[in-house]
Parts: structure tokens; C-alpha cells; sequence
């Protein structure tokens, strides 16, 4: 077993008094565990303002980014400032700092990568705190009937917002550092591009934008005249402590707020120092401000994969937007390896696409991060082998377990362990072994955060400021029972029909039980920045434009459907290609399908099955069971009576009803 730490705990240190005594000891004896030593002679630098700025230089900052960053300032009493420059030196100094407080480990079997472990209180979005402020509730959900309690968002009312900000954030910076995170959502640029301006007092956050955004000087170059998304965040516990930390991992899980002002373009975060939670860039500004942008000026913020996949054969590539809910494996599908051999898959992103038709009609797709915050459980050489060649260095696992020989393990990786090594929890619990543990190794919400570069199959048009143009969009649930592997929807209105009407298994990404079947529309029900019904209309119309644009056609997927004995029917991961290669055929206008009630299924035959290893069901597979449609379209009309109610489109409604009517057909 490596040390665990070279660097002795400063818990009740103040930053400020920390950074001191690393200059000094860096001068003196050169830091143990960093390659370069960052150069010393420019640092600490002071502001001549009141506010100090300890690096980087506040009068270097445009106008507006220094009102933001002082009014800040003023009101959370930081001890001092830093500017991140996004330089590898900077990421030096924030990776020491994060080790020398005992928030970072070095897993030395790989390259430059660490392990952090969490409060187990703060482990996961929370939704339920998650907030959207505006004038008028209707503007950012429905009401429900019955007084049932809304699924579609958490509206608070800005004076009321305002007073819960105003408990929290007045000195909670005290004794800390706040960061200045310039960054930008998209390539540096790009005209699909926004530029975000974070405020944090936690350099793990800071350590973590710097893989899943663009970072840095050069973002504030590019800002010019252009409005910038305000991101504030802290962990909610000034220095001193006043109670212990968990894992030297400061958090305030009793005050945690997550609060988004759409008419003030901006976002503040409180107590939670986790993934969606404070790396503001993510959840809360590419998708719930994101849609709010993309709902004004008539493009889509969503929450999908971006693929493309190539015919070696034809030499036809194409690219692909997949929505799935929060952990049913967009990670393992925007990396997919395909066992079809005529077939390469490369990845653009896996979690967002900011979309928009050109001046041509295409629909033209950028994935605004720059990193992959994927859950590490089940990620293994078998399901992803691109993901583990990905993370390999410069990754930063958060909640995994370790391994003796300075690994990582979780979930999944069972098969994939060198003999002999023994297992540390996530929980600290030594020597854990399945066998004899009741609680497992890693997080289920554990996570690597990982750089986009890095993984072999990048496209080569990953960062192309036009984006890659979109030819199929593919909903997707994790649903046990009932729903096929794959449909096509009639037209694009009842393609807007499906990402409505979604269902899936929830997942361990938020607070949720697991297990139970919830709608999730889009796979947006926990990042819709506005109004679910308003959403739709912005979907809907662009079915009004068909003349002028080229409309993806829409699909609906299932990997997860089971047998009578809980057996998956279908093998997924790099098998996928399958379905995909008949989401090309149809992007073809191939005639490889059949009208059914709920849309078009594959024509017997057209779904590629040559070289599976073990045979497939099929019709298991696609097999519509009466019943199940019928409790699903009666599901589905007391969602959107309950929870959408007034705000559900009449077209929406409508496709509703026809589904009822051809399901009786059944
Ligand atoms: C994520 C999520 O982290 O959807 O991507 O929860
Ligand atoms: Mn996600």
C-alpha cells in the first residue's frame, strides 16, 4: 500500500495562512509529489484595490467580471482571490492545496490521477433543493391538479429566494479562497458558445472545471461585448470550523440550496461541493439556464449524448443525439465499441448537445463540455473499454474505492482485478469484501471526471465551431418490461410525442429510490430550465418549419428489457451497433420497417444479427403486449393531467389519443 498522505492535515488552517507556508515550503524543499514546481517569484501577487487578489490581477478582469467578482466578495468576505488563468502551473498549486488538505490522493498506479472522498452526506444531486426562481411560477412549471406535488421543478419566489441567499451567503467565504473561474460551454469561439463566469471557494470544483470546461485567460479575451451566465458557489463552512469534517470534505448539507435566477442570467449554489451540484457549468447552466437561452433564441439545450457512426463499407458517416435518463449508460453508448465489424463509432459527447439548424436547415450539434463526469460502477474493459483507456491519467475519481496496489475499484470491475490486491471501501472500510459486506465498494453515484482529449475515439470534429450535423435523435428508458428495442416515430410530432412520454427505472445520479418506473420526459425532468409545457411548444414548432428544415428523424430505444426470469433479453453495450445500423438504414429511407400501433418497428430480417454470440429472442424483444400498452398510455394521461396540466400542447394531447385508439388494436 503506497503512503496515504506525505502532507499532514491543515483542516484549521486559514487558505491564506496555508498559501504562506507553501511558498515557503516550496521554496524551501520543493514539494514531494509535484513534477514541476510552479514558479514562485510572481506569487503571492497583490491588488492594489481593499480586495486582495493573492493571484491574478483584478484590474486585469473586464469591467463587468470585476463588478461581479467584488460585489461577491463583498458579500461572502473571502480572505483572498484567485483568477484562474486555466495554466498548468495554476493546476499545480490547486492539485497541492487539495492534497496538502487531505481532499486529493494520488492513486499511483496511473498517471497524475487522484481520489477524492466526499462527506457521505453529500454524494449526489439533490433535487428536491434545487430551485428556479422568476416573477411568475408559471414561467418555470406547470401547476399541477389536485394539489399534487410537481414533478417538473421547484419554483421559489425571488423575494423569498433572495431571503434564503441572504441567510446563506453573507461571509461564508471567511478564512477561504474565492476562485475566479472564467469558462467557457463549447469550443472558445464557436458562435454555439457561452461563456460562464464561477465564483467558488472550493479548489476541488476548481480542479474539476478545469477538466469539464474550457478554462482560463483566454475565455475572458473572447468575452467582448457578450453576456456572461453569473455562477456562485460555495461549500458553506467558513473557516474556523466550528464542527469536524467528514473526509476533510466541507459541505453544509442541512443549508445546501441550489437557486437559478433565468431572469438575472444567473446561479447560486450553497453547501454541496458534489459534481451537478457546484460544477455550475453542467446541470444548472448548459441545461436549465441553457434552455431557457436556447427556448429565446430557437435552438435546443438537451440533455444527450452526441455520436457519429461511419458504414466502413459505404463510407457514409452519420451523427446521432441520444436522450437517456441520469445513469442508463450514455456514457457506455457514446463510446461504443461496435462488434459489427463494417461499423466506427466515435464520440462527441456524453452528456449535453446544444443544437441549432443552420442556415441550411441542418441541425447542427456541439457538446459544450470538455470532460466526461461518467459513474464509474459498471464502467469495466467489458462494457467501456474507451472509458477505462480514457481515465487512465489526469482523472480525478470521486467516491471509488482503492485498491493496495494504489488502484481504483468499483462495481463491475470484478473480473478485471490484478490476484491478491485487497480493497478499501469508499466508506474507509478496510479489506472490504463483497462476501462479507452489506454495503458496496464504491459509490453507486461514484464518478471519474475525466478530459474529452483523452479518449481514443474522440471525432475528429469534436470541437468544430459549426458542430456536427444531426441526422437521428434517440429517446431511450431503462424499462424492464413491455417496450421494444427499437421504434421509429411516425413523424416528428409524434417523435416529440415520445420524448414526452418517457419512462424509465430510476437510478442512483439524485437522491431517488432506485427501482421504481418514473417519468422523464426527455430525460430532462430534472434539468427543465423553464416551463415542461412551454418546452414542448418549442419542440413542436419546429415541426411547423419542415419545408425549410431538415428534421432528424426521431427513435425510441430499450436496452434493458427483461425475461420472465429477470434475464436481459438483449446483450447492449458494443452490440448496440445493431440498432443503430438500422437507425442509419432508416436515415437512408430504407424500407426496413413495419407500421405498428405505438410506430415503426423493424421489418423482420432488417435488424442485423450475424455473428451474436448467443442467440436473441426476438420476439420477446419486440413483442407488444396489449395490457402493458394500455397501463402505459393510462400512466401516461395521468402524468400529464396531473403534473402538465393546462400547459400540455393540445398536438401532444392529440397523440395521446391516437396511441390509446391503435392500442386498442393490439
Ligand atoms: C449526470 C446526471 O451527472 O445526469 O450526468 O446526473
Ligand atoms: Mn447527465
Amino acid at each position: 500500500m503506497p503512503e496515504r498522505n506525505e502532507i499532514e492535515s491543515c483542516d484549521h488552517h486559514s487558505d491564506h495562512e496555508f498559501r504562506e507556508e507553501f511558498s515557503t515550503r516550496l521554496l524551501k524543499e520543493g514539494s514531494p509529489t509535484l513534477v514541476k514546481r510552479p514558479r514562485l517569484q510572481s506569487y503571492p501577487k497583490r491588488d492594489s484595490s481593499h480586495l486582495r487578489a493573492i493571484y491574478g490581477e483584478l484590474d486585469g478582469l473586464p469591467a463587468k467580471v470585476r463588478h461581479y467578482v467584488e460585489e461577491n466578495a463583498r458579500l461572502c468576505k473571502p480572505d483572498t482571490i484567485h483568477i484562474c488563468d486555466g495554466s498548468e502551473r495554476e493546476n499545480e498549486l490547486i492539485t497541492y492545496m487539495l492534497q496538502k488538505d487531505n481532499i486529493l490522493r494520488r492513486l499511483p498506479k496511473y498517471d497524475n490521477c487522484w481520489l477524492a472522498r466526499t462527506d457521505p452526506a453529500d454524494v449526489a444531486r439533490v433535487e428536491r433543493l434545487t430551485y428556479i426562481t422568476t416573477e411568475l411560477q408559471r414561467d418555470t412549471m406547470p401547476t399541477p391538479k389536485y394539489g399534487a406535488k410537481s414533478q417538473l421543478g421547484n419554483w421559489m419566489a425571488p423575494e423569498d429566494m433572495d431571503n434564503e441567499l441572504n441567510m446563506r451567503f453573507p461571509d461564508c467565504m471567511k478564512g477561504r479562497t474565492m476562485f475566479v473561474i472564467p469558462f467557457s460551454m463549447g469550443p472558445v469561439g464557436s458562435p454555439l458558445s457561452k461563456i460562464g463566469i464561477q465564483l467558488t471557494d472550493s479548489a476541488y470544483v476548481v480542479a474539476s472545471m478545469r477538466v469539464m470546461t474550457r478554462m482560463g485567460q483566454n475565455v475572458l479575451q473572447s468575452l467582448g461585448e457578450k453576456d456572461f451566465v453569473k455562477a456562485l458557489h460555495s461549500v458553506g463552512k467558513p473557516l474556523p470550523l466550528t464542527s469536524p469534517l467528514h473526509n476533510n470534505w466541507p459541505c453544509n448539507p442541512k443549508n445546501t440550496i441550489i437557486a437559478h435566477m433565468p431572469e438575472k442570467n444567473e446561479i447560486c449554489s450553497y453547501g454541496s461541493g458534489y459534481g451537478g451540484n457546484s460544477l455550475l457549468g453542467k446541470k444548472c447552466f448548459a441545461l436549465r439556464i441553457g434552455s431557457i437561452l436556447a427556448r429565446n433564441e430557437r435552438w435546443f439545450a438537451e440533455h444527450m449524448l452526441i455520436l457519429g457512426i461511419e458504414n466502413l463499407d459505404t463510407g457514409v458517416k452519420k451523427y446521432v443525439a441520444a436522450a437517456f435518463p441520469s445513469a442508463c449508460g450514455k456514457t457506455n453508448l457514446a463510446m461504443m465499441k461496435p462488434t459489427l465489424p463494417n461499423y466506427k463509432v466515435t464520440c462527441v459527447g456524453d452528456d449535453i448537445a446544444w443544437m441549432r439548424f443552420d442556415s441550411q436547415g441542418r441541425l447542427r450539434a456541439i457538446n459544450p463540455e470538455a470532460g466526461f463526469f461518467g459513474v464509474a460502477p459498471g464502467t469495466s474493459y467489458k462494457t467501456n473499454p474507451h472509458a477505462m483507456d480514457t481515465i487512465k491519467k489526469n482523472t480525478i475519481f470521486t467516491n471509488v474505492a482503492e485498491t493496495s496496489d494504489g488502484g481504483y475499484f468499483w462495481e463491475g470491475l470484478e473480473d478485471e482485478m490484478e490476484p491478491g490486491v485487497k480493497i478499501r471501501s469508499w466508506l474507509g472500510d478496510e479489506d472490504w469484501k463483497k462476501e462479507e459486506s452489506d454495503r458496496p465498494a464504491a459509490h453507486p453515484n461514484s464518478r471519474f471526471c475525466t478530459p474529452a482529449s483523452q479518449c481514443p475515439i474522440m471525432d475528429p470534429a469534436w470541437e468544430d465551431p459549426e458542430g456536427v450535423p444531426i441526422d437521428a435523435i434517440i429517446f431511450g428508458g431503462r424499462r424492464p418490461e413491455g417496450v421494444p428495442l427499437v421504434y421509429e416515430s411516425f413523424n416528428w410530432q409524434h417523435g416529440v410525442f415520445l420524448g414526452a412520454a418517457m419512462r424509465s427505472e430510476s437510478t442512483a445520479a439524485a437522491e431517488h429510490k432506485a427501482k421504481q418506473i418514473m417519468n422523464d420526459p426527455f430525460a430532462m425532468r430534472p434539468f427543465f430550465g423553464y416551463n415542461f409545457g412551454d418546452y414542448l411548444s418549442h419542440w413542436l414548432s419546429f415541426g411547423k418549419q419542415s419545408e425549410e428544415l431538415q428534421l432528424p428523424k426521431i427513435f425510441h430505444v430499450n436496452w434493458f428489457r427483461k425475461d420472465s426470469n429477470g434475464k436481459f433479453l438483449w446483450p447492449g453495450f458494443g452490440e448496440n451497433c445493431r440498432v443503430l445500423d438500422w437507425v442509419l438504414q432508416r436515415c437512408n429511407g430504407e424500407d426496413v420497417f413495419v407500421d405498428t400501433p405505438i410506430g415503426r418497428l423493424p421489418k423482420y430480417d432488417s435488424l442485423n444479427l450475424q455473428g451474436l454470440d448467443k442467440p436473441v429472442d426476438l420476439d420477446a424483444l419486440f413483442h407488444l403486449p396489449r395490457e402493458f400498452w394500455e397501463n402505459e398510455v393510462n400512466a401516461v394521461y395521468k402524468y400529464f393531467d396531473e403534473q402538465v396540466n393546462e400547459d400540455l400542447p393540445k398536438e401532444i394531447m392529440a397523440e395521446l389519443k391516437a396511441l390509446e385508439a391503435r392500442v386498442g388494436a393490439l
